[in-house]
């Protein structure tokens, strides 16, 4: 990632050795995880070599969900945990509970594979647009909004399908979209935790859904939001990636 500088050191024979230090109990490695200034490295390296910043490249981009790509996925059944109906197509998807007290999900697709290959990614912010609630407020009746994350598609297919539903994230919670909104987004924004999650060679995507799989009550209560559908591309939920590369 940076260009190291190294010092040579001076050429010891063996009698000049001096008896081995004792190795401190719980201390397995000599390795070092943060530079000469403080600052926390990629990856950790051994202590007397140091890196210079001084020719990293800040970066910063703003990726769309894609409209072919996201949508809502429907449970089958109450208590299926699996997928029953979905919609791709909506320009605003819905998170929450049906009439039959079946879970809805929202799924966004960011093609994230622009970013450069060696980008050190810093900060990612998720933020999407509320349309409208329908129902009681489910941020309040189901409890919070959990972001599931998949390095790359779920189900491994870039379409939304069924089985998305229930498909393995990469990273299940790996946080929460606030209830409260501002200038109608809910926005979410991390500095560690994601980083590593996100794809710089094709699709990052998210699963949101809310903590509670229904509230039990017969009745529909979902938030929908703005999807890559709707055609007013800022209203569409943004994926920021800041990075810098070396
Ligand atoms: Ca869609
Ligand atoms: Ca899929
Ligand atoms: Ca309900």
């Amino acid at each position: 990632m940076f260009t190291a500088t190294t010092y040579p050191i001076p050429y010891f024979i063996w009698s000049d050795a001096p008896a081995l230090p004792s190795v401190p109990l719980g201390v397995l490695s000599n390795a070092v995880d943060a530079d000469a200034a403080g600052a926390t490295r990629a990856t950790i390296s051994p202590p007397g070599a140091y890196f210079s910043a001084s020719s990293a490249v800040p970066g910063r981009s703003v990726f769309r969900s894609i409209g072919a790509e996201d949508g809502w996925i429907l449970e089958a059944t109450e208590n299926s945990s699996t997928g029953g109906t979905l919609n791709r197509s909506t320009g605003a998807f819905s998170v929450g509970d049906d009439a039959g007290d079946r879970q809805y999900r929202g799924f966004l697709s960011f093609d994230t594979s622009s970013l450069p290959d060696n980008a050190v990614i810093t900060k990612v912010t998720l933020k999407i647009r509320f349309f409208r609630t329908v129902g009681t407020n489910a941020f309040t009746s189901l409890g919070r909004l959990i972001v599931d994350v998949r390095n790359g598609a779920f189900s491994n297919d870039p379409g939304l399908e069924l089985i998305d539903f229930q498909a393995a994230a990469t990273k299940h919670a790996v946080g929460v979209l606030p209830s409260t909104r501002v200038n109608g987004w809910h926005v979410r924004v991390w500095t560690s935790d994601i980083l590593a999650y996100i794809n710089k060679t094709g699709r990052t995507q998210f699963r949101l859904r809310f903590a509670l799989g229904d509230n039990d009550n017969g009745s529909a209560d979902f938030v929908r939001f703005y999807s890559g559908n709707t055609p007013t591309a800022g209203n569409r939920p943004a994926l920021i990636v800041e990075y810098y590369t070396p």
